[in-house]
C-alpha cells in the first residue's frame, strides 16, 4: 500500500548554532548530535507511514531545519509564510520549489508575518497565534484565501513562548495538548483540552501522525499523561534541536497523500 503522507524535511544547517533564540538563553549545540536526532526524527516519520523527501540544503540559514515555518499545508492549498525573523525569509523559496507538484501555492504578501508554527490546524478550524513573528495582517490574508475551502480562521494571543504551537498541538481528532501558562484556553471552546504537565513547561508541542503521536523524551510527565488520555505514545531524544528553540512539529511539512 502506498504510503499515506509525504513529510517534507531539511537537512540540519551546520550554521545551527546561529540560530534565532527568543524566550530561552543560548547553549552549546552539537551540531553532529542534532544530525543524528533529526534523522531518528525522519526515521520516525518513514516507520509510520511517510515518504520523506529532503528540500534542498539551506547551509547559511541556521533555522532552515525548521521547515514547518515556511509554508502552511492544506489539502486544497499550500501557504507560503512571510516568516517573522528576516533571517528566514530566505528559507521560503526553496519550499516552494519542494511543493511545486504537491499543492497549488499561494503567498503571504506585506505587511503581513507568519511563521507556521503559529499555525494549529485541526479539522477546518485554523487556529492562528498572534506572536512576535505572526502579525494581524497575516491573518487577515489567511481568512481570505482558507474561507473559500471552507475553513474558519481565528486568532489566538499567545504570550511568553516562541509560537501558538509551542502553546498547544493537537493530539486526536478533536482533543489539544495544552499549556495554560501560554495560551487562554477559553480560545478553544468546543474542543477538549488535555493540560501538559506543569513541570514540563515546554511539552505542549506534539507531533500527531494519524492515531500516532510523537513526543520529546524530555516531557516523560507529559507523555505519561497523554497515554493515560488514551494516546499511542512514542518518545525521540531530541535535545539539540530545542537548544535552537526548535520542537516536533517544526521539523516537517507533512502532505496527505
Ligand atoms: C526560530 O527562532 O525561528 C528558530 N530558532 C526556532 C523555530 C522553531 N519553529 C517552530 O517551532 N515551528
Amino acid at each position: 500500500m502506498a504510503p499515506a503522507w509525504t513529510a517534507l524535511t531539511r537537512s540540519v544547517s551546520p550554521s545551527l548554532a546561529r540560530c534565532e533564540l527568543t524566550h530561552i538563553g543560548r547553549t552549546p549545540i552539537d551540531v553532529k548530535r542534532a544530525t543524528q536526532q533529526h534523522e531518528a526524527y525522519e526515521a520516525w516519520l518513514r516507520e509510520h507511514g511517510c515518504t520523506v523527501r529532503r528540500l534542498d540544503e539551506l547551509p547559511d540559514s541556521p533555522d532552515s531545519v525548521f521547515v514547518e515555518d515556511t509554508a502552511v499545508i492544506f489539502d486544497e492549498l499550500a501557504i507560503l509564510t512571510r516568516p517573522g525573523a528576516c533571517s528566514r525569509r530566505a528559507e521560503v523559496d526553496s519550499t516552494a520549489a519542494g511543493l511545486q507538484g504537491l499543492r497549488a501555492l499561494a503567498t503571504i504578501e506585506a505587511p503581513g508575518t507568519c511563521d507556521g508554527g503559529d499555525v494549529l490546524v485541526i479539522g477546518h478550524q485554523v487556529f492562528v497565534g498572534l506572536t512576535s513573528r505572526t502579525n494581524r495582517a497575516a491573518i487577515d490574508q489567511m481568512g481570505e484565501l482558507l474561507q473559500p475551502h471552507g475553513y474558519a480562521v481565528q486568532a489566538v494571543q499567545v504570550t511568553g513562548c516562541l509560537h501558538l504551537k509551542s502553546a498547544a498541538s493537537a493530539i486526536g481528532p478533536e482533543t489539544l495538548l495544552v499549556a495554560p501558562d501560554w495560551v487562554d484556553t477559553a480560545a478553544f471552546k468546543g474542543w477538549q483540552c488535555l493540560d501538559i504537565d506543569p513541570a514540563e513547561p515546554q511539552s505542549a508541542n506534539a507531533l500527531l501522525l494519524d492515531d500516532k503521536l510523537l513526543l520529546p523524551s524530555a516531557f516523560p510527565r507529559t507523555a505519561e499523561r497523554a497515554a493515560r488520555a488514551g494516546c499511542d505514545v512514542s518518545v525521540l531524544d531530541l535535545s539539540e534541536l530545542a537548544r535552537a528553540e526548535g520542537a516536533l512539529t517544526c521539523c516537517s511539512l507533512l502532505l496527505r497523500g
